[in-house]
């Protein structure tokens, strides 16, 4: 039992620091009519951006900027799909699909 509780209390003080540092904050991006909204985001490093697929079609959001690649394939309606912002930069966001869908973000 005190084994135990010295572990939570050396998780305790690795965990704290981070938790009290700047919030990451969790943005969320529409693809709505086939149309990223906000098609500029300015965002922080450890921040995390949720893109949904509110839209009738389906659609797969990639990037080639060099550093920032991924590609999320197929996302149907109704899907989700979470990335983590891990270092500042910006990232170039298409759609394999519809090549008018186009948007930046912006990490600092
Ligand atoms: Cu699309």
């Amino acid at each position: 039992m005190r084994g135990l509780a010295a572990i939570g209390l050396v998780c305790a003080m690795f965990i704290l620091p981070v938790a009290t540092a700047t919030a990451a904050e969790q943005h969320t991006i529409s693809q709505k009519k086939k149309r990223f909204d906000p098609k500029l985001l300015e965002a922080k490093v450890g921040d995390s951006v949720v893109f949904i697929n509110d839209d009738r079609y389906a659609h797969n959001l990639f990037s080639e900027t060099p550093g920032f690649e991924f590609n999320v394939r197929k996302q149907m309606p109704g899907d989700r799909h979470a990335i983590k912002l891990e270092k500042a930069g910006t990232i170039q966001i298409r759609c394999v699909i519809h090549p008018r869908m186009k948007m930046t973000i912006n990490v600092e």
